[in-house]
Formats: C-alpha cells, structure tokens, sequence
C-alpha cells in the first residue's frame, strides 16, 4: 500500500500533532510500548468502561447489515436511496455537517456498544497536544495567535484490525451499498474503504476529562456514528467554514479558541444511532470534555476517493501506539 501525505489524507491525521512524543516512541519498541500499557490499564478501564466480557452478536445472528439500518427512513440499498441522499447533500454544503438522526436501529446501537466495550482493554491512549492546525507551535507567531496556540486530545482508541472480522460495525462498514450511498452524499465518488488496516475503522471511547481539542481535520470528509453519549460534555462543537483557502481568519478562530466566540460555534450533542458527515476541512471543531461517568463512544468511518490512502507511522504511533497491524479475529479467539 502506498504511503501518502497528499490532500484526501485520512481523517485521524489531523491527530498527529505531538511530533516530539511520537519521535519519543519511535525510539521505543511500539508494541512493548502497548502491551505495558494494556496491561497497566486493563484494571482501570474495566471500571471506567463497565465492561461485560460477553461476546456481541455477530452477523450471523443478525442476517444483513442492512438490518442494522432504519430502511423506512434511509433506504440504503434500494432505488430510493438517492431521493434521501440530494437533500443531505445540501445540507452538507450548507451547513458543513449532514446529520441522519435514527440511522441505526436501537437494538444494532445496543450491539455496537457491546462491541466497544468488549474491545476497550485492547484500546490505546491517544494523548497529544499541538496546534488546530496539526503542528507545533510557532514561536515567530505572537502570544495567544492560533498558530501558537496548543491544544489536548486524550481519547481511547480502537483500531480496525483489532475489531472482529464477524462484528457488526465492522459488517456495516464492508458493506458496498453504505459507501455507495455515501459518496452520493458527498457528492464525490466513486469512494473507496480507506486502505489504512488501523484506520479504516476507529472505535473511540472517551471517559470523564477525555477531550479532543479544537482542530481542522486534513481530509475532506469525517463519517462518524454515535454509540454512547456522556452524562454531559462531549458534545461536537463546530465553527463552521470559519476560514477559506484565501483567508484563515486568525482573529475569530483566536476568539473561539479562548472561549469568547460562542455565537460562531454550533454545539451538536451526540445521539446515539445518529450517522454525521462532517467537513472539517475548513470548519474549526472539537468534542469539549467529558463529564460524568458514563464514556462518549462513536465509531469513525473513513473512506477516499483512491483505493491506496494509508496513513504515516508517525499518525499510526500517536493514535494506536504502533505501525503494525495485527490479523484480525473472531470474537470466540479473543
Ligand atoms: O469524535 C468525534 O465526534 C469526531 C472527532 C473528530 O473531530 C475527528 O475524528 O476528526
Ligand atoms: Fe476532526
């Protein structure tokens, strides 16, 4: 698989944004460096996440992906699927964000939590700082300019090849028609399953004090879903196309930055069941902390219009805590 940093980049490159600590794993063996985090932590987040050790249904259980889906109201698959499809487009060009609310049927919400419970002991942490603009400070820049300024994204991270071959997300994911519909959304296609074996597919978990902090993202296009929402906090704030390739309009993203432009921001709490198309090129966004004990999950779906998009080692060391992937298995192996 190709290596590539041009533009369609995956969406959780904009995560790499702590070069000294990558640089400070790099040297260190990453999949060491995992197992003594798995297996300092795996008390701990056992009674952060209430994990029930029980295997979630698989595919088998359920019969298609489909089934996972509220047909009634997003026909996927189906001739009506682009009727659904035009006026979320327009949304998307609007507003910067598509929202299908009810996307998953209650009961597959309810299994892809199981699932990312089931997976957490296996999740590494992702704790970086660096500016909203993926990089390190820039000294040249003023006190309290954007460029200058840093932020925090401390969040669990469960990468694709550690998700069963016969789970539901990752059926959902696999599945053509869902992608299909997709780029009809986006209004961009044909698009491909992200060649990334890590990225492809991030389950995220985030417990009290987790956040990810204020940031572009370096892809077109971010699809995530919600499983789990938080007591409060976590909730997906978004000034929207609040910069223009011509123009970064540092001094309103500075205004958002120390919390005083909040007629600039909308504030989309997260609903589980609920699908999300996001452009974050240009719109300035974050997941503000989480409160309370019960954890913020979302699966994360990514796709390009190339079928060879991977990311860097140096993303896949901060966000998975290693640059090898794993084959993935069955549920009963694990
Ligand atoms: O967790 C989310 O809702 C989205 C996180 C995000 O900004 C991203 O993946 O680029
Ligand atoms: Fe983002």
């Amino acid at each position: 698989m190709a290596q590539t940093d041009e533009p369609l980049e995956p969406f959780t490159v904009h995560l790499l944004r702590s070069l000294s600590a990558a640089t400070r794993m790099l040297r260190a063996s990453p999949l060491d460096c995992t197992r003594v985090k798995r297996s300092s932590c795996i008390a701990r987040l056992t009674s952060l996440h209430r994990i029930e050790r029980r295997a979630p249904k698989t595919l088998a259980d359920v019969g298609s992906p489909a089934d996972l889906i509220d047909l009634d109201r997003y026909p996927i698959g189906t001739v009506r699927a682009g009727s659904v499809a035009a006026p979320l487009r327009a949304s998307l060009a609007e507003r910067g964000v598509a929202l299908l609310p009810g996307f998953l049927e209650p009961e597959a919400v309810a299994v892809f939590a199981a699932e990312t419970q089931h997976l957490v002991p296996r999740a590494h942490r992702e704790d970086c700082s660096g500016t909203p603009y993926l990089g390190l400070p820039e000294e040249s820049y003023p006190d309290g300019h954007p460029r200058r300024t840093t932020v925090q994204s401390v969040t669990w991270v469960i990468a694709y090849d550690l998700i069963p071959t016969d789970s539901l997300v990752r059926a959902l994911y696999e599945w053509d028609p869902l992608k299909d519909f997709l780029a009809e959304v986006i209004g961009r296609g044909p698009l491909c399953r992200f060649a990334d074996p890590l990225g492809a597919v991030n389950l995220t978990s985030m417990v009290a004090g987790d956040v990810q902090g204020w940031h572009y993202d370096s892809t077109d296009f971010v699809v995530s879903i919600g499983i789990q929402s938080s007591r409060s906090g976590g909730d997906f704030e978004c000034a929207k196309a609040i910069r223009s390739a011509a123009d970064e309009n540092y001094d309103a993203v500075a205004r958002v930055l120390r919390g005083d432009g909040a007629e600039l921001v909308e504030v989309l709490p997260l609903t589980p069941g609920t699908l999300m198309v996001f452009e974050g090129r240009n719109s300035l966004h974050r997941v503000s902390p989480v409160v309370g004990d019960v954890p913020r999950a979302v699966a994360l779906f990514a796709y390009d219009t190339r079928p060879d998009t991977n990311s860097s080692d140096l993303l896949k060391l901060v966000r998975y805590g290693r640059t090898e992937a794993i084959a993935p298995a069955p549920w009963g192996a694990l």
